[in-house]
Parts: structure tokens; C-alpha cells; sequence
């Protein structure tokens, strides 16, 4: 290893930007490192190592490009030593746009097709380099290669790429460990335990460690998430708000999916589980002798027992005709489902066909995106998923979607709800592909903040003791990960 980099490797852990111990992420992921980079603003003449040894880079791998960018905000500086030193212009771009609108999210000049090169400090998935990348494109502006100071090693450089975003970094990982144990800064216990977190933490499945169940993200990763008072807090959407004070005062995480074919039966079961639930979830479509007025029974248990309405509609259209599916023929489902759900594949008019309907009926709704299925073999991709929790996050959005039907948790976004399917007390699965997980492991492991459970709960002799039974796992479950 060049001398450059090993010395900048040591002063770096000597300021601290480089720390090892036991330390809570933002993820709720317990870490045995923390990189603080934001620190190196203190010791300028770290600052300015580290922006010539990233320019470096940059001019070692021949990369073309009209001006740079900073990742904000820890590599802003970075950017800005580089743009003054070599004379390349800069743009910077807005992190908090978002809340005003008419604001230009990218500031500086710029012409279309200009090539804009990235600077990052550390790179863990990619996410904020994909999102600065993101923001530049949608000025016109291209991007085409990134550098990062640090890359963790966790599948960013992977999923950029996907992305045909080209990460080049100075140092990893692997890069940094070694130093540090050479240097005698820290033991091999502390360089093996930091290898396995990295290793188990990647974010790219395909170099994942083997996991017995389908697609989610289940790495054993510890989840620390806030209460359901505080979570009501917090969230931006007022649905979402009610259903965490339902959930808080009911003491459960319990959504029951009430697939049966008559309203007697619905509302038989509602009558034995509703104490015990925090949402009902329906297939309408699937009762036999569905008429207009059992809606309005469906809501007035949900009042009676305070839970939410969720139907399970799956809208997978342009937006045009999901609008109509949405408001119209025998069932008008936005009259009454206070959440739905939609297959984000159409693309976000699929949304907002959704939203306009909402927004235009004065409406209180919700609406999920499905980002991972429970079922065997299905076809969704990581990527799929990655696009999902975009589209879930576009500003445009923000006044509807409140949350995913997933198999893992997307996001610590208080105001994004993961509600799980497929559980059951007894793992396993149905002949047609279902796959179960248990409440503690949809809970601890996969991060729902609601368990789906439809047959566990209806099949069962005694509905009132099974819900019951559900509604003690999943708060047990929930209790043992709060903060
Ligand atoms: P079960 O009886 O617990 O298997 O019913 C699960 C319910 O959740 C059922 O209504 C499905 O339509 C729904 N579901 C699911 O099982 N898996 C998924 O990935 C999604 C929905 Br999305």
C-alpha cells in the first residue's frame, strides 16, 4: 500500500473519524466500527490530504467530467478543496428542496449533458450517492463515475453499478482493518468481528450468506425501532398517526386477513378477533354475497373495536383505470378502506391515479406499496424493491403512501410502516407456494411494524383465544426491540 494512504488511514483513526467499540446505527444495526468523517472539517490539513488523494483518483483513472459535487454533507468540503485546488467548477446540491418545492434542488451552473463527478466520504449501499446522482439527472445533468474515500464493502459499489453509476475508492474496508492491525491500533478479535459484521450486513443478496427463507433481508439483524407513541409522533401522514395510537392503546400488531366468502362469516370473525387487532384486511372481491351496505357494517365494527380498514387490492394499473377501481363499479373501495395497496410495476401513476382521487374526495387514506411477496419463487428483484422504496419516497407522494407490504425492513423512515404477510405460529407453508414466518421472527428479524395473519387466526377452533394468542406474540416481539 502506497505510504500516502497508509498514513492518512492512521490519522484518520487518531481524530477519531475511524472508531471501534460497540455502537448503535442508524439502521438500529448494532456496529463494532463507526466511520465519523464530518470531524476531518477540525484538521485541515487531513481535509486537504484526503481531497488530493481523492483527485488522485480520479485523474489515475483517466475520469472525464465538467465539474463535481459533494454528497451532503460530510463530503461538501471535500468537493469544495477539490473544486478550489484544480479549478473545476462545483454544484451543490439541496438536501431539504423537498420541502419547499419551487427551490432549485441543484445549485450552481450547469449545462445539459454536462458529466458531473460525485464525491462521497463513506459508501455503505449507495444510496445517497444514487440519490445525488438522481437530483443531478434531473437538471440534465449526467453522472457517470463516483469517489469515495471509504468504501465499507457492503454492496454499494454493486448496486451503483447496477445503476451504471462507476464508484472508484481510495481506501476499503479490508484496506483499513489491515493498517490498523499492522499498526497495532486494534487486535485481530476486533479486525475478525468487523469482517463478520461487514460480511453479514451486505446489502448485495446476491453475495449474501445463505438464508433459509425467500427474499427479504433477513440477516439477523438486530432492529431498534422507536415506541408506537412515539412513532405517532413522529409520522407525517395522520392515517399512519392513527393507526401507531390504535396500535399503542390496543397494545398490538396484529392485522387480521378476514379471507372468507360470505359477510356472515367476516363479520363473525370480526366480532370474535376485533378486540385483539389493530387493522381488519379484506379481499372484497372474494365475497360471494357482497352487498353495497356490508361496507358500511365493515365500519362500523371498525369503529366499535377501533381498528383500521385495510383492502388488499393490489391496484396494478395505469393510473387512469385504477382511479375507476379505486372509486367505482359495485365495490368503491375509497369510500370506505381507509388503506390499499398497490403493485408499484406501472410506475408511480399507479399512485398518484390513487392519490387524486383521495385528494379530490377530501379523503383521510393510506396507501402501501407491495415491495416484496411472500410467496415461493415470485419475481420480484432487489432492485425492484430498491425502486419501490423510491417511489415511496418521491416528495410527490408523501401526502399517501405510508408504508410497504414487505418481507424486510426498507427503511428507519418512522412515517414508512412495514407490514408483514405470510405468518404463522408454525413456520412453514401452504401447497400453492405461501411461506410462513413466525411473529417473533417477522418482528425481530424482518422488522414489521404489523403481522399480517389471515389462515392461522380464521381456521382456528377458538378465533377470539387464537387472536389473542397472536396479539401476545407480536408484542412481546415488539417490546423486546423498542429503544
Ligand atoms: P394467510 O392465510 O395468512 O396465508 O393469508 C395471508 C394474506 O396476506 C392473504 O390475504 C394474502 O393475499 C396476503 N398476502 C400474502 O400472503 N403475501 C404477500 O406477499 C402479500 C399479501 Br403482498
Amino acid at each position: 500500500m502506497e505510504p500516502k494512504k497508509r498514513n492518512l488511514i492512521l490519522k484518520l483513526y487518531e481524530v477519531n473519524a475511524i472508531k471501534f467499540g460497540t455502537f448503535i446505527l442508524k439502521s438500529g444495526l448494532e456496529s463494532p466500527v463507526y466511520l465519523d468523517l464530518r470531524v476531518i472539517v477540525s484538521y485541515p490539513e487531513i481535509m486537504k490530504e484526503v481531497a488530493n488523494i481523492m483527485w488522485t483518483k480520479a485523474e489515475e483513472n483517466t475520469l472525464r467530467y465538467d465539474s463535481v459535487c459533494g454528497v451532503p454533507y460530510t463530503a461538501l468540503p471535500i468537493a469544495t478543496c477539490i473544486s478550489t485546488d484544480h479549478n473545476i467548477p462545483m454544484l451543490i446540491r439541496r438536501k431539504e428542496t423537498k420541502d419547499y418545492g419551487t427551490k432549485k434542488m441543484i445549485e450552481g451552473s450547469y449545462k445539459e449533458d454536462d458529466y458531473c463527478l460525485i464525491i462521497e466520504d463513506v459508501v455503505t449501499s449507495g444510496t445517497s450517492v444514487y440519490e445525488t446522482a438522481q437530483a443531478l439527472n434531473s437538471v440534465g445533468v449526467k453522472v457517470r463515475d463516483a469517489i469515495v474515500l471509504l468504501d465499507r464493502e457492503q454492496g454499494g459499489a454493486d448496486s451503483l453499478k447496477t445503476q451504471d453509476i462507476h464508484l472508484h475508492s481510495v481506501c476499503t474496508m479490508t484496506e483499513v482493518l489491515t493498517v490498523l492491525e499492522k499498526h497495532n491500533k486494534i487486535d485481530k478479535t476486533m479486525v475478525e468481528k468487523t469482517k463478520e459484521f461487514i460480511y453479514s450486513n451486505r446489502f448485495d443478496q446476491t453475495v449474501k450468506k445463505p438464508t433459509p427463507q425467500a427474499n427479504g433481508d433477513h440477516t439477523g439483524k438486530k432492529i431498534i425501532r422507536p415506541t408506537w407513541a412515539e412513532s405517532a409522533q413522529k409520522c407525517k401522514l395522520q392515517i399512519t398517526a392513527r393507526l401507531y395510537n390504535i396500535m399503542h392503546k390496543k397494545k398490538t400488531n396484529l392485522a387480521v386477513s378476514v379471507d372468507v366468502h360470505s359477510c356472515r362469516e367476516v363479520k363473525k370473525i370480526i366480532e370474535a378477533v376485533g378486540l385483539h387487532v389493530c387493522i381488519v384486511k379484506t379481499h372484497i372481491d372474494i365475497i360471494e354475497d357482497f352487498v353495497p351496505e356490508f361496507t358500511k357494517e365493515l365500519q362500523d365494527l371498525a369503529e366499535k373495536y377501533n381498528f383500521l380498514i385495510f383492502e388488499d387490492r393490489k391496484f396494478a394499473d395505469i393510473g387512469n383505470t385504477v382511479q375507476s377501481q379505486y372509486s367505482r363499479g359495485i365495490y368503491k373501495i375509497s369510500d370506505w378502506a381507509d388503506i390499499v395497496n398497490v403493485h408499484p410495476l406501472p410506475g408511480k401513476g399507479v399512485i398518484s391515479g390513487l392519490q387524486q382521487v383521495v385528494k379530490d374526495k377530501g379523503l383521510k387514506r393510506g396507501c402501501l406499496l407491495v415491495a416484496e411477496m411472500s410467496s415461493a419463487g415470485n419475481l420480484i428483484t432487489k432492485d425492484y424493491t430498491q425502486a419501490s422504496l423510491r417511489l415511496a419516497e418521491a416528495d410527490e407522494h408523501k401526502d399517501f403512501v405510508m408504508g410497504f407490504v414487505c418481507q424486510s425492513r426498507l427503511t428507519e423512515d418512522p412515517s414508512m410502516i412495514h407490514m408483514v404477510p405470510g405468518v404463522k405460529l408454525s413456520s412453514g407453508g401452504d401447497n400453492l407456494g405461501q411461506q410462513y414466518t413466525t411473529p417473533e421472527e417477522a418482528v425481530i428479524k424482518r422488522g414489521a411494524d404489523i403481522i399480517i395473519v389471515g389462515r392461522g387466526i380464521t381456521e382456528a377452533d377458538n378465533l377470539k383465544e387464537e387472536a389473542e394468542r397472536y396479539q401476545k406474540a407480536g408484542y412481546e416481539a415488539y417490546l423486546k426491540t423498542v429503544s
